[in-house]
């Protein structure tokens, strides 16, 4: 069975959410980067290639200070992706310290090993400015709802025994500005500055947009679910992943979203109420709860693991 080669497009022009809190927090981010020892991106593991922009990550991390890449909801892509992509990176983008972590996980291995490697690039590097300083500063930076504030927590909850203390949430776009330095760890003593999401002003790749939109990096609502929901389609019937078929109570893999949306909806009972031509109220299947639903699921890690730059 052969699949579209192509997806539905938001609009003829490109993706932009580039709300004032994000130019702000850059100009904030530049400000503060030279009382910072260390910069931590931190990036969705589903997507680790796209939304990364490295000119633009070039001017946030100011390019000359220690850089690791976290690559974080690994719980969400498959085990063995992780030693081919760490690789990959090395060779595509020069990136030596690529660490995978699920900061929902105490326990993570990927999550212990970050203060150590930390301590350790910034004590081998050189500090400018701020040589002979005890205390350490780390900036941690990336796209919005990647898990920075969560890593922020998670790393205080674990060494410190502390409760959080930046605030996390489900939507991109949680953290609106550039925060007060928050203590991660007492010996070394390091610190971390949480920063707001942010984007390229301007996405110009169509695909990285869908892409960027499908792991939750942009408010729904500027794509729209059932385009997000129809770009999910897309992409799991071109990569084989049928998962999707019998929870959406299909019988076979298909091409229409339109199909999916609305046996699903028949399958949980989603209708609503609407007008027909004749002024009648009819109940259809409410398909936009459908898309939200589905996205929810593909977003969870139901329908398995999935590197979307595969
Ligand atoms: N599955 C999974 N979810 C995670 C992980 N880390 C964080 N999350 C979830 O991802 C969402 C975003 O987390 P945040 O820490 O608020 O992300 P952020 O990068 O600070 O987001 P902004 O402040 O909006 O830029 C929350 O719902 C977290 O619970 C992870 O390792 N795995
Ligand atoms: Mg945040």
């Amino acid at each position: 069975m052969s699949f579209r080669e192509a997806y539905k497009l938001v609009t003829k022009q490109s993706i932009r959410w580039f709300p004032g809190h994000m130019g702000k927090g850059l100009k904030q981010m530049q400000q503060k980067l030279r009382s910072v020892d260390c910069v931590i991106e931190v990036h969705d593991a589903r997507i680790p290639f796209s939304g990364r922009n490295p000119e633009f990550q070039h001017t946030i991390s100011g390019g000359a200070k220690p850089h690791i890449l976290v690559l974080n909801k690994k719980d969400l892509i498959e085990v063995r992706e992780q030693r081919k992509l760490a690789n990959e990176l090395q060779e595509r983008e020069g990136i030596e310290h690529v660490v995978f972590t699920n900061c929902k996980d105490q326990q993570c291995l990927g999550v212990k090993r970050i203060i150590p490697l930390a301590h350790n690039l910034i004590s081998s590097s050189q500090r400018f400015n701020r040589e002979g300083l005890k205390e350490a500063s780390v900036m941690v930076f990336g796209v919005p709802n990647v898990g920075k504030s969560s890593l922020i927590n998670v790393l205080r909850n674990k060494t410190l025994r502390k409760k959080s203390a930046t605030q996390v949430g489900n939507t991109a776009g949680v953290t609106r500005s550039v925060l007060e330095r928050i203590k991660i760890c007492d010996d070394p003593l390091i610190y971390m500055i949480d920063t707001p999401g942010i984007l390229e002003p301007r996405i110009s790749d169509d695909e990285m947009g869908m892409k960027l939109a499908l792991v939750g990096c942009l408010p729904d609502h500027l794509v729209g679910e059932e385009l997000i929901a129809d770009y999910m389609l897309y992409w799991m019937n071109k990569n084989r992943r049928f998962e999707y078929v019998k929870t959406v109570g299909l019988q076979n893999p298909t091409d229409s979203i339109a199909e999916v949306l609305v046996s699903y909806a028949k399958a949980l009972g989603l209708e609503r109420k609407i007008k027909n031509l004749h002024g009648q109220i009819v109940l259809m299947p409410d398909v936009l709860l459908a898309a939200r639903k589905l996205i929810r699921q593909f977003r969870d890690g139901d329908f398995g693991g999935m590197n979307l730059d595969r």
